[in-house]
């Protein structure tokens, strides 16, 4: 029966971690609709927004695999410095792609 418990409370780590997967996922899905709502008059406040929800793993720069939509469209022309990820003020430059 303990086997069984003990099963089960690996089960329900597992699921755990498919739960944490699933907060990124709604992450994305969050980015998405900000960015879909961005348009020539947004913020950097927004932009700002929009950044820490593309920074998956919050090392303050956007890959191009955490970059989705036009930010992914437009990656490379954001990338002023070439150096294949994006910052707080390369992803800004999104504001004047959208005018
Ligand atoms: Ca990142
Ligand atoms: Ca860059």
């Amino acid at each position: 029966m303990k086997k069984v418990v003990l099963t089960l409370a690996i089960s329900i780590g597992l699921f755990s971690c498919d739960s944490v997967k699933n907060v990124n996922t709604s992450t994305v899905s969050q980015a998405a609709t900000l960015l879909s709502s961005l348009s020539s008059n947004a913020t950097v406040q927004q932009i700002s927004s929009l950044f820490s929800l593309l920074d998956a793993n919050k090392d303050e720069a956007i890959s191009s695999t955490e970059a989705i939509g036009s930010v992914s469209e437009n990656f490379n022309t954001l990338d002023t410095d070439n150096n294949s990820s994006l910052n707080l003020s390369e992803l800004t430059g999104l504001l004047g792609l959208l005018k």
